[in-house]
């Protein structure tokens, strides 16, 4: 059975950069994604820290908060079908370069940490990282006619 989730999706400064934003929304649109919440903001370091905090200890990590900052970037919300998975699926693997064809990085990227997208690995981080970067208020439900193909029984 699946489940409705939403999840968290972070364009980076490269694709901000190269002037790709609307690339990489188009792709989940068109997969039958609902935008639930979308802004641009400029990290910090404490925000950034807790986000990456997994990374902390890794020699990249200075670099990766570095790049993470060079430019504000844009944070979206996702709803969907096991939307966790399905989004992880279209973003594809952390390195861009044996990431699947027809995934947004493999198509549209090169190296790391310049690898275009954050989306949330797992629901609880989902949970977490829609609440680190919105308000509730800021996150919308609301209906579509095409609810029923993406969301329903498919008919
Ligand atoms: P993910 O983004 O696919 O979930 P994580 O392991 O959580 O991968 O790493 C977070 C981000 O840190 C990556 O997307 C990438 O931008 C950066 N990163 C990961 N590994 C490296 C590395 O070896 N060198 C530089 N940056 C890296
Ligand atoms: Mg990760």
């Amino acid at each position: 059975m699946a489940d409705i989730q939403k999840t968290l999706v972070l364009i980076k400064p490269d694709a901000i950069q190269r002037e790709l934003v609307g690339r990489v929304v188009v792709r989940f649109e068109e997969k039958g994604l609902k935008l639930c919440a979308m802004k641009m903001t400029h990290l910090d370091e404490v925000t950034l820290t807790e986000h990456y905090g997994h990374l902390k200890e890794k020699p990249f990590f200075p670099s990766l908060l570095q790049f993470m900052m060079q430019t504000p970037i844009v944070a979206m919300v996702l709803e969907g079908l096991d939307a966790v998975d399905t989004v992880r699926a279209i973003v594809g693997s952390t390195n861009p370069r044996v990431a699947d064809a027809g995934t947004i990085r493999a198509d549209l990227s090169m190296n790391v940490p310049s690898n275009m997208v954050h989306a949330s690995d797992s629901v609880e981080a989902a949970v977490a990282e829609i609440n680190r970067f919105f308000k509730p208020e800021e996150v919308f439900n609301y209906e579509k006619f095409t609810d029923k193909y993406h969301f329903g029984e498919g008919i």
